[in-house]
């Protein structure tokens, strides 16, 4: 059987290019002796490279994979598919599918629609295809019937004896080299889930999909772990050279034995500075100082909001300013990085509290600071609420252009133009800094696109700011105090 992937991050604000969930689902359907290709698109322009790989290829299946935002793009690419080849079978995967599988209701283009972990139902539909049989009974599986939707059982949860034996997320097929140059680090990802239940967050919906009250840990050992370290370190020797690691885990290394065996490994197998992200309640001086043996360069905090109100009542964070203050005076203290992660214009939040944000970030010194706008995703309690309430502005909602960047809520427009201002004006309020030296920041930033377009002197520059700041971070890395 041949299966064409496509992953597309179209009209994102980072340059993100590699899906963890397809890039699991590559490893098995290549594994179980299948023959893939993959098409990754960050703009529209890119359809074209989907649909001539589609005539080229010919493929039995293609399968997609998606975020809210990328829904409609996708369903735009299955429309095209279909339209060269009415029988191949179009499927799509991911958060947006496991949340919402209704999405299906709104197109006939596409076949299927997977619900969660899908390794093994993946394979057991690739099967049925196969053997021109009926694939509708299918685990996992959610499809449209007579304009109904019809949703099959899910499979249990992988845990971590088959995760254990899962094949490493494909770095064969998926250009990693690209993708590391396009987003300038490695990326890994290890723990599946978090039980925590903040209000905005996928993860409790994705709880209440298999029906718990809370989306728990879980992991292949860290022995698994590091060998896929390894093996991508392996193929390519850049990662540690001229990119970082980056573990985009939810919450890094919430389980304590599984965090201590795996930052020993690290430390002897690995030794390549590393950025991860964690809760601020979860760290101790322990954590911290096993994070700067194992050559941790930056903690992603989630600071999310300074009002107590916002942060505990709306959100339910469960966490006392000073939870906030003592992680990031720990983390300093042993001379980590830090960045503060940020929402605003959660419904409910007046200026003042937005104030209180800012100033939280002035007094905890973040080494950087970020700040998204709320965006209401579907099967997240805050977002079904907003829609619920009538407060979300349709037409902006499904348009995602500025996911995170505007507000879709119906605020009045001096509310909404706030949130733009401060959204954008956020590191200078953050640093207290002037107008000025903010808009030759903008400047400098703003070049560098342009410095990247210059005919080969261009990209060499790029890289070699890239590989400046790499190398100092690796120096001060390993200036900093030893521990022995
Ligand atoms: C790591 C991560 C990233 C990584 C990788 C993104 C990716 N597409 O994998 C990076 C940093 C690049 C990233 C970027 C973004 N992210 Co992100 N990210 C996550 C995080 C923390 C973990 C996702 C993950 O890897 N899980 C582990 C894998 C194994 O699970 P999985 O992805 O669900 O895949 C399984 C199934 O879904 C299914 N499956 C998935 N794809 C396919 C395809 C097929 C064909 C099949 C059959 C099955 C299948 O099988 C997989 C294996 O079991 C989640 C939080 C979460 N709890 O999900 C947020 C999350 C997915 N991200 C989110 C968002 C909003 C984004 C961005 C839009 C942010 C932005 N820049 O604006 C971008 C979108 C990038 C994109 N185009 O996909 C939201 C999505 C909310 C929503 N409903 O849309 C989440 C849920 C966080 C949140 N706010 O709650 N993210
Ligand atoms: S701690 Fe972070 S990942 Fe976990 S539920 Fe809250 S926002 Fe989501």
């Amino acid at each position: 059987m041949k299966v064409l992937f496509v992953y597309t991050n179209i009209n994102g604000f980072h340059a993100d290019s590699y899906g963890f969930g397809l890039a699991y689902i590559m490893g098995v359907t290549r594994d179980a002796g299948h023959e893939i290709k993959l098409v990754s698109i960050l703009e529209k322009e890119g359809y074209k490279e989907v649909t001539d790989t589609f005539k080229e290829f010919k493929p039995d299946v293609v399968g997609f994979t998606t975020v809210s935002s990328q829904w409609s793009f996708v369903v735009d690419l299955s429309t095209l598919v279909k339209e060269i080849d009415p029988k191949v079978i179009t499927v799509t995967g991911g958060v947006h599918t496991t949340l919402y599988p209704e999405c299906i209701l709104e197109t006939d283009k596409m076949d299927a629609v997977f619900m969660g972990d899908s390794e093994h139902a993946f394979l057991e539909f690739l099967e049925k295809v196969k053997n021109n049989e009926s694939w509708e009974s299918c685990d996992n599986i959610a499809y449209s019937k007579d304009n109904k939707l019809i949703k099959n059982k899910k499979k249990n949860l992988l845990q971590e004896e088959e995760l254990n034996i899962l094949p490493h997320p494909d770095r064969e097929t998926y250009p990693f080299t690209k993708v590391m140059e396009t987003v300038g680090y490695a990326p890994f990802h290890f723990t599946r889930g978090c039980p925590f239940t903040c209000t905005y967050c996928a993860n409790i919906g994705l709880a209440k999909v298999y029906g718990l009250n809370r989306y728990n840990i879980r992991a292949a050992s860290p022995e698994r772990c590091i060998q896929e370290l390894e093996e991508a370190i392996e193929m390519y020797p850049e990662i540690g050279t001229k990119y970082m690691v980056s573990i985009l885990d939810d919450i890094f290394g919430l389980n304590k034995k599984w965090r201590r065996e795996f930052l020993a490994l690290y430390r002897e197998r690995i030794k390549i500075p590393f950025v991860c992200l964690l809760r601020c309640d979860v760290v101790n001086e322990d954590f911290i100082i096993d994070l700067k043996k194992s050559k941790c360069h930056r903690i992603q905090f989630g600071l999310e909001s300074g009002s107590d109100h916002v942060r505990n009542v709306i959100m339910d964070r469960k966490m006392p300013d000073s939870t906030i203050i003592e992680a990031f005076e720990l983390t300093h203290k042993y001379k980590i990085e830090t960045t503060a992660l940020n929402v605003i214009g959660v419904p409910g939040e007046t200026e003042e509290m937005l104030w209180e944000t800012i100033n939280l970030n002035r007094k905890v010194k973040p080494t950087a600071s970020g700040c998204n706008i709320f965006y209401p995703y579907r099967g997240t309690p805050l977002g079904d609420k907003c829609f619920e309430e009538g407060l979300v502005d349709l037409d902006k909602f499904n348009d995602f252009s500025n996911e995170r960047r505007q507000s879709v809520l119906n605020y009045d427009k001096e509310w909404l133009d706030k949130l733009i201002y401060y959204h954008s004006n956020w590191i200078r309020l953050v640093n207290n800094e002037s107008v000025a030296k903010v808009s030759i920041n903008n400047f400098i930033q703003n070049s560098k696109s342009f410095i990247k377009n210059i005919p080969v002197a261009g990209p060499l520059m790029v890289n070699f700011n890239r590989k400046f700041i790499y190398r100092n971070a690796l120096e001060k890395n390993s200036k900093s105090i030893s521990f022995k």
